[in-house]
């Protein structure tokens, strides 16, 4: 884990969303990232509006929306400029290059488009990720990049031992593209690193203040746990928008995460 604090990262990294990134949070004083699974562009915007200013990654769903349309994306985007935070589709994809092309760049969603940070699984093998940096390079658009699904936080996930190291393999194949994982904590320590100095993002799911888990399956931490795990940022749905008072939430949210990386970097 890294215990160097982020405007340092900002100043080292060579990804370009990285370091808006990591100088967004030092500026915004927060590591989290809202799960905004909202089912209409109304709440979804209404969210992002009101908890923006806390926040510095607006992850969505995009498929969940009942009416989704290009009201939605104009939505987001302009929030996005207004309170200044990066929108992550959290797509997982997992298919053949050739299909993860088209699936990133066109269709009725067009997320390339929109999405400062999509994920991927590499149960498909590194193609995909090859295809996803094809696509970023040919559109010429700097502000891109791509987390790796290296685990996940449900009961009985499969996303563990060597599909996790091939995540942290691949991801050390692609470092103009990938930004780093999600994952429950640091995992670089899981293969052995050619070079001297590398700094991948840590992206935590399953983070909440007050639940333990969920009837179908979803396990928590706590933003603590999870700092001191390794993480980097925190991603809370749940815990924040369902809440009585969503505004209050994401502060708690918020300064639980900067309390615990106040701590780490000292
Ligand atoms: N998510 C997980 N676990 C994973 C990967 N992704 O929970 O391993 C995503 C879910 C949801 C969010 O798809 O959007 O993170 C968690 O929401 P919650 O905080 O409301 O449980």
């Amino acid at each position: 884990k890294s215990n160097l604090p982020f405007a340092k990262r900002a100043e080292r990294h060579k990804h370009p969303l990285v370091k808006r990134l990591f100088s967004l949070a030092e500026k915004k004083q927060s590591n989290v990232v809202l799960s905004a699974d909202l089912t209409t562009t109304k709440d979804l915007l209404n969210f992002a509006d009101k908890l923006g200013p806390h926040i510095v990654v607006l992850k969505t769903h995009i498929d969940i929306l009942d009416d989704f349309s290009q009201e939605t994306i104009e939505g987001l985007t302009r929030l996005s400029k207004q309170h200044d935070f990066l929108i992550f589709e959290d797509r997982k994809f997992v298919d053949i290059g050739n299909t993860v092309q088209k699936q990133y760049k066109g269709g009725v969603l067009k997320i390339h488009d929109w999405a400062h940070i999509v994920n991927c699984t590499v149960l498909p093998g590194p193609g995909i990720v090859q295809a996803l940096e094809q696509t970023i390079q040919s559109a010429g658009v700097a502000d891109r990049g791509v987390l790796i699904l290296a685990e996940m936080t449900s009961k009985g996930s499969l996303a563990t031992g060597s599909y996790t190291k091939a995540s942290i393999e691949i991801a050390r194949q692609y470092p103009k593209t990938i930004m780093g994982w999600v994952a429950t904590k640091e995992l670089s320590q899981l293969a052995e690193s050619e070079v001297d100095e590398e700094d991948f993002v840590v992206f935590t799911t399953g983070v909440n203040i007050s639940s333990k888990g969920d009837a179908l399956g979803q396990q928590y931490q706590t933003p603590e746990s999870a700092m001191a795990g390794g993480s980097d940022f925190l991603i809370a749905g749940r815990g924040i928008y369902a809440a009585s008072d969503p505004v209050a939430a994401v502060k708690e949210y918020q300064k639980a995460g900067w309390d615990a990386y106040k701590a780490r970097v000292g």
